[in-house]
């Protein structure tokens, strides 16, 4: 039976850069998940008889809103359901599943690199037919929506069981709870050299990948240990917790901290990598050298026709506007389109379909291509590796050439998170104030070339998003860039970007703090963060 439940709207269901984001106790009040979920299916059209995809990564609450979104597409008409074993789907798999399958669309229920458990965080990302997120049309009609949403529809229904593959009927509707692992690892022997990879696995090369408790588990054992044979035991934390074993599941100099001391240390393995919790980042680490992903997109790029799936070539290169334009000098070396896009995935997608770009970036440590409509952080994993085969160099090798060709972008991003909203706002709102008395001031030997709020015009759908970051533009390329970050769920998260180009290689070897000092300090000259945040220093430097 379907019932119709009366419901009254929340005010705060504003989908941020990838979904709507909130602490688990808000997704538990009352007709919370149903009302957002409603208003995806409200927002959506011909979707009748048609497949929808849900999967999570496996995060406290998880299971409870896969129920409630299966009942809900039964009721509304969806003609099948497919979902993750588990209730388990990375968010590149589920992005595979879509386009695989020919879904209408999926539900990805992740709050991503956020901390999960009863008082942490939950997410619901609604993603398109072409496997990507919604894009910021779609995303604002759902906000719309929650508005003035009056009732849902639910099949009144015992609880599917999502621990058994196969097919199963709900009100008239199909679910198939499918392997959430084996679509994904097909993929990537379609796009990668296995053979190589694993003589380079059989050689002695040693690596280590740490899936931090979260739904990568279950991929990287498969493809890496199982299919690729790397030692067992070179999967480090691969039983996705509900809580990621109480730890941030975010891929970074800070919260995966104990594998970047292991490759710095003597008796460090050859590659070391991490993804995040839903298993679409990826943190590059090689023997005794962390690859910023600015530079990791840009090396990739660089060196991507060395594997299969990308043996003809690139057709061009997307990166988000924060992230270095280390990628910007291999676009041009090989004379193909790079693309500056707005913070988050949802803009790669036209430019991916429209065959413009086959490989994207962002200096947040994700990294994709045109082989789903995600960013991907094991096919990153899994490139590097097939690289790496070919060119028989180490990790430290193929970043020092690199530079020594295109120069290196010294990158860091300083965040300032759960800082007072009202002080982050004013704190942009003043250097929006300022940015047009900015150009030809000088700050020490810094000159300020150009500064401006980022706006975007999309090539494919001609769409314009404005006001997506403030940026500063010295001359020489070097440049700071403020944002506020749309993901969290405490407060408000100031990143500062900040980057320097050095062509010099006799100037490639300083730490990478020493080699921004100045910029850092023209940062907090020109926005006063400390003044105006009360911060003496950022959270978390990456
Ligand atoms: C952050 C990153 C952005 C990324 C987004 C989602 O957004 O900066 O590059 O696309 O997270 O990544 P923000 O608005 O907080 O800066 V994930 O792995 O959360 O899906
Ligand atoms: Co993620």
């Amino acid at each position: 039976m379907t019932k119709t439940v009366t419901t009254t709207p929340y005010n705060d269901q504003k989908p941020g850069t990838s979904g709507l984001r909130k602490k688990v106790p808000v997704f538990q009040q009352k007709n919370y998940a149903e009302n957002f979920i409603q208003s995806i299916f409200d927002s959506l059209d011909g979707f009748n008889g048609e497949t929808l995809v849900i999967g999570g990564d496996g995060r406290y609450y998880n299971r409870e809103v896969i129920q409630i979104a299966i009942k809900m597409a039964a009721a509304n008409g969806f003609g099948r359901v497919l979902v993750g074993r588990g209730g388990i789907l990375s968010t590149p798999a589920a992005s595979n599943v879509i386009r695989k399958y020919k879904a209408f669309g999926g539900i990805v229920l992740s709050a991503s690199h956020n901390p999960g458990g009863p008082t942490e965080d939950f997410g619901i990302k609604y993603n398109i037919g072409n496997g990507g997120p919604a894009p910021e049309k779609v995303t604002d009609a759902i906000y719309a929506r929650t508005k003035t949403i009056d009732s849902y529809k639910i099949a009144d229904v015992a609880d599917i069981n999502l621990d058994s593959e196969g097919s199963q009927d709900v009100e008239g509707m199909e679910v198939v709870v499918i392997d959430p692992v084996a679509d994904y690892a097909e993929l990537m022997e379609q796009l990668f050299d296995f053979g190589a990879i694993r003589r380079l696995l059989s050689s002695g090369f040693r690596i280590v990948f740490d899936a931090m408790s979260a739904v990568t588990g279950p991929y990287a054992k498969e493809i890496l240990e199982n299919r690729l044979g790397a030692a067992k035991g070179s999967v480090l934390n691969f039983i996705p917790l509900p809580d990621f074993g109480g730890h941030h599941p975010d891929p970074n100099l800070v919260h995966a901290r104990a594998l970047y001391e292991e490759m710095m240390g003597d008796n460090a393995p050859d590659f070391g990598a991490a993804s995040d919790g839903d298993g679409d980042r990826n943190l590059i680490i090689g023997k005794g050298i962390f690859v910023t992903p600015s530079d990791s997109l840009a090396m990739l790029a660089a060196n991507a026709q060395l594997a299969p799936g990308y043996s003809k070539g690139l057709a061009g290169i997307a990166r988000s506007m924060p992230t270095s334009a280390a990628a910007d000098r291999v676009a041009e070396k090989l004379g193909i389109g790079i693309y500056e896009t707005p913070t988050g995935w949802k803009f790669f997608g036209n430019l991916m379909d429209a065959g413009l770009v086959t490989i994207c970036g962002e200096e947040s440590a994700g990294t994709g291509s045109n082989h789903v409509r995600e960013k991907d952080g094991l096919w990153a994993v899994l490139l590097w590796l097939n690289i790496l085969a070919v060119r028989q160099d180490s990790v430290q090798e193929i970043a020092r050439q690199h530079w020594m060709i295109y120069g290196r972008n010294y990158y860091s991003r300083h965040d300032y998170e759960e800082v007072d909203s009202a002080a982050a706002n004013g704190l942009v709102d003043a250097l929006r104030a300022q940015l047009s008395t900015l150009p030809g001031k000088n700050f020490g030997a810094l000159k300020v070339a150009t500064a401006d709020d980022f706006s975007y015009n999309d090539p494919v759908d001609k769409s314009v998003s404005n006001n997506q970051g403030i940026r500063i533009l010295f001359e020489g390329g070097s440049r700071v860039v403020f944002r506020l970050s749309g993901t969290g769920t405490s407060g408000a998260t100031l990143r500062v970007y900040i980057e320097r180009y050095e062509p010099d290689s006799s100037r490639h070897d300083i730490d990478t703090q020493e080699a921004l000092a100045d910029l850092i300090a023209v940062a907090d000259e020109i926005a006063g963060i400390k003044e105006r945040t009360g911060r003496t220093e950022p959270s978390v430097i990456t």
